[in-house]
Formats: structure tokens, C-alpha cells, sequence
């Protein structure tokens, strides 16, 4: 669970690239399920704060820190139109880029500023497609689905997550053993992808908030990989929707804590407090709150 605190420093792109467009929509999404199911963000902070107490536990033991998580990953491409049905290259290219950032393999690494750099870090996870379904059946780790044709107008809702609908999309392989990434028309399409970070409710009804079966991450389509021949936009291009999303999979919080203010944060102390007009704009002269007892400029790397 050390990986998790390792992780917030080791993402570098800036997601938010326009102020007019929601590019993630996960923080929305846990609030809409808070309203739904009330209590889901206590069960939520409980799995987080739970985890920093595991990583600040383990933190002198180096066995730990030093082993490479894999992931087993699986696509599922849901669509309604041929260009929405990516090819293979794409998805595998996009587990590339993955396993690229989350060792910190990334050439833009070197733009890390000097007073990040001693907590930029591998996050040590890595991942790779499949190899057998749940069935026990060889697979290359890609599902294909043809979504409900009502879909084709708007595209998937993010807030009623059809894309995992089984009338509408497709369902979830067993989320205890894949990371599921569905990929598909996002409503409006100015979403460019959402999670669901670990809640640890296990026993509540099938449907509400904390359904194991909504466990996963959702992408558009045109934002994955770096390899897409028609990119949804040019500034957010190279397949770091996944990255950014698959971090809040993993528990991750926006570094501004979806404030605007510098009081709530991400609950991570290697990143320090940010506002959230800040991360907008990718501008390394922005510092938005004063930290102590270390004033660090807003970290537009991570
Ligand atoms: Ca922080
Ligand atoms: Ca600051
Ligand atoms: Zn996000």
C-alpha cells in the first residue's frame, strides 16, 4: 500500500487542459452516489486513510516497497458506430503507456521541477492484458460489444454507468481478479473518463453505490492510447486518460481535493495544497496556497 502514497507523485500530465471541458468526471460521479447511497464517501475515506496506515506501517520495510504489483487488465470495447470499435494496436499500446508511467519510464519525466523531485518515484505496478476469462478460456484480454442502439444518439451516460449495463453495454468480468476498463461513446463527449475507487461495502444490495460490478474505470473511446488515428483532442493526447484514471481506481484524489479552497486536499502530504483553478491551466508560476512549513508552487507535474 506504500505504492499508493509512491503513486501520487509519479503521474506526470496535466489532464485539465481546458477550463470548459470536464475531462474527468469521477468526483462528480462519487458525489452523485453519496446522494444515492448515503455514507459511500465515508466508506471510501475509510479504504484511503486505512491504506495510508498500511504504507506509513510498511514504510522501513523494503521487501514491500520494492515489489512490482501486476495488474491483470481487461478492455471491454462497447460501440455503436465502426470508428468506435478501436482496434487491438490502440489497446495494446495504451497498456504500454501504463506500464511506462507507473514505473516512471516516461520521458517527460525530466520536466519534474527540482523540489519535486525527491518525491517523484516508480509507483512499482504494472499491467498486462488477459491471457483467460472467467471461464477459464484463452482470450487476448479484449472484449467487443455492440451497445444498445438508443446509445448511438448520446452516447453512454457516465451517470447511470450503462456502458456496464448488460442491455446496454457490457457487464463486468470478476472485478476481485480484473481491472476492468470499459471503452466507449461518453455522453457529450467532453468526458474523457471516470472510476470508482475502492469503498469497502461489501454487503450492500446489488445496484446501490458500492456495486463490486461498477468497479472499474470507463474511457472514451478516442482517448485511449497514443496511437488513435482521430484523438478526441490533440491536448490531451498519449493515453494519459488512463493513467490519471486507473490512479483513482487505485484511491487517488485530485491533488486540489475537488476544492476550491487550499483546507481540503488530497490527503497525500507529498503533494502540496492546491486550488483548483490552478491545475487548469498547467502553469508552473502558479502557487495557489501556502504550505508549511515549506511553500512549494502548485505541482501542475502531477
Ligand atoms: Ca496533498
Ligand atoms: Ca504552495
Ligand atoms: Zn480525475
Amino acid at each position: 500500500m506504500k505504492k499508493l502514497l509512491l503513486l501520487s507523485s509519479s503521474v506526470f500530465f496535466c489532464l485539465f487542459s481546458n477550463a470548459q471541458t470536464k475531462r474527468c468526471y469521477t468526483h462528480e460521479l462519487m458525489v452523485q452516489k453519496e446522494n444515492q447511497t448515503h455514507g459511500y464517501l465515508q466508506q471510501v475515506n475509510n479504504v484511503f486513510d486505512n491504506a495510508k496506515h498500511i504504507a506509513e506501517q510498511n514504510r522501513s520495510n523494503r521487501s514491500l516497497t520494492d515489489s512490482i504489483y501486476h495488474v491483470q487488465v481487461v478492455f471491454h470495447v462497447v460501440y455503436t458506430a465502426a470508428a468506435e470499435n478501436i482496434p487491438d494496436s490502440v489497446l495494446i499500446n495504451q497498456i504500454e503507456i501504463l506500464n511506462r508511467d507507473y514505473r516512471r519510464k516516461n520521458a517527460d519525466t525530466v520536466q519534474t521541477r527540482a523540489c519535486f523531485q525527491p518525491v517523484a518515484a516508480d509507483a512499482g505496478i504494472e499491467f498486462y492484458l488477459a491471457t483467460t476469462d472467467p471461464d477459464g478460456n484463452p482470450t487476448n484480454g479484449i472484449t467487443r460489444t455492440v451497445g444498445h442502439p438508443q446509445i448511438a444518439f448520446l452516447g453512454f451516460n457516465p451517470g447511470s454507468d450503462e456502458i456496464k449495463n448488460a442491455t446496454t453495454g457490457k457487464t463486468a468480468w470478476p472485478t476481485d481478479r480484473y481491472l476492468n476498463i470499459w471503452v466507449g461513446n461518453i455522453f457529450f463527449g467532453v468526458v474523457l473518463g471516470y472510476a470508482f475507487p475502492p469503498d469497502n461495502a461489501p454487503n450492500w444490495p446489488a445496484g446501490s453505490a458500492t456495486d463490486s460490478a461498477h468497479q472499474g474505470v470507463v474511457l472514451h473511446y478516442a482517448a485511449v492510447g497514443a496511437n488513435f488515428s482521430a484523438p478526441i483532442d490533440p491536448t490531451v493526447a498519449g493515453g494519459r486518460s488512463a493513467v490519471h484514471e486507473i490512479g483513482h481506481y487505485f484511491g487517488l484524489r485530485h491533488i486540489w481535493g475537488d476544492s476550491t479552497d487550499c483546507v481540503i486536499d488530497d490527503g497525500i502530504s507529498d503533494t502540496p495544497f492546491a486550488s483548483d483553478a490552478s491545475q487548469q491551466a498547467c502553469d508552473t508560476t502558479i502557487n495557489s496556497c501556502v504550505d508549511s512549513p515549506v511553500d512549494f508552487p502548485d505541482m501542475i507535474e502531477n
